[in-house]
């Protein structure tokens, strides 16, 4: 099926991301005048409605930290980044708060306890690094650095990343996709939706799930054809995992696939051309003092962009 017939058959309704449209295109032309390299970084997963009037959803695992944080390293290596997200999932620097509880960095004098008084304090020893969190996060917005933008479902996610991608196809090749996002490869069209909730007096449940339309072909071709081009293929086995990274190169034609295994993800991944697979560790010292993969990763990615943006070797 190709994308048109998707959106059409899926209740695809342009008014509703004019908004975001508009503040992505904002932001593309405004870096495009500076000069500045941009980012699009998608992170999380897609909820897949069982229902039309949805009460069930098919979900996947992503948390968005892979995102969440490649973003911050992003933004640390000078780059403007638009951020599109599945809502509820991590988002740059808000991410360091999920861990614990907020309430327990924040106190109230005793004089208070029992009355109106609205006097706040920031606890800053429970958090060490706070002040470097929200200095960066500061930095970042008030420099028109960072836009975040959230989707929900699997149409939202492909008509947001299109209107991105169109929207930086100005920049050329100092643009960088890096699609971090699980997406489903499955999904049920609107058509065949029940509308109400599924019963289970019905007894078992049979789906039959459709194939989301390819949509990086289009990105690579027409919609941002100089950009630097990073996907993701995550596997649980690591005997496919090359090859399905290769294979996804070859038929992409794209610059990089970064290739990671569901439970190794957050201290090892693979960085893979049609030339070489650079493998990029975390040692156990770097995991226990909870460095994140991601600082490895962008840092190698940058470097690559950069020869691709000057027309030397990647
Ligand atoms: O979001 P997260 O940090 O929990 O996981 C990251 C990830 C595994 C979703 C990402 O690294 C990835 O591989 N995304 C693409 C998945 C795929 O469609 O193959």
């Amino acid at each position: 099926m190709d994308l048109e017939s998707f959106f059409k058959d899926n209740g695809y309704c342009p008014n509703k991301y004019s908004k975001d449209i508009g503040e992505i295109q904002t932001f593309a032309s405004t870096h495009y005048a500076q000069k500045n390299k941009i980012v699009l970084v998608t992170s999380g997963g897609t909820a897949i409605p069982l229902e039309s009037q949805a009460v069930r959803y098919i979900e996947n695992f992503s948390s968005g930290h892979r995102g969440a944080a490649s973003a911050e390293y992003f933004l640390s290596e000078g780059y403007g980044v638009i951020f599109l997200y599945r809502q509820g999932s991590l988002r740059p620097y808000s991410r360091h708060f999920k861990a614990g509880n907020v309430l327990d960095l924040l106190t109230i004098s005793k004089d208070c306890r029992n009355g109106t008084c609205s006097n706040v304090q920031v606890d800053a020893t429970k958090m060490p690094d706070l002040a470097t969190i929200v200095q960066a996060y500061h930095t970042s917005k008030d420099a028109g650095r960072l836009l975040e933008v959230s989707y929900h479902s699997l149409v939202d996610y492909i008509a947001l990343l299109k209107a991105s991608s169109e929207a930086m196809h100005l920049l050329g090749s100092s643009a960088v996709f890096y699609l971090a996002a699980a997406v489903s490869d499955f999904y049920i069209p609107l058509t065949h939706m029940q509308k109400h909730k599924i019963q289970s007096s019905s007894g078992p449940l049979e789906l039959a799930l459709h194939q989301v339309p390819k949509f990086l072909r289009a990105l690579v071709t027409k919609w941002s054809p100089q950009a630097f081009v990073v996907t993701f293929k995550l596997e649980t086995d690591e005997a496919i995992l090359m090859d399905k990274a290769l294979g996804a190169l070859t038929k992409y034609g794209h610059q990089l696939v970064i290739a990671n295994i569901l439970h190794e993800r957050r201290y090892r991944v693979v960085v893979v051309t049609k030339e070489e697979q650079k493998e990029l560790l975390l040692s156990d010292d770097e995991q226990k003092e909870k460095k994140d993969i991601e600082q490895k990763l962008i840092r190698d990615i940058c470097i690559r962009h950069t020869h691709y943006n000057k027309g030397t070797e990647v």
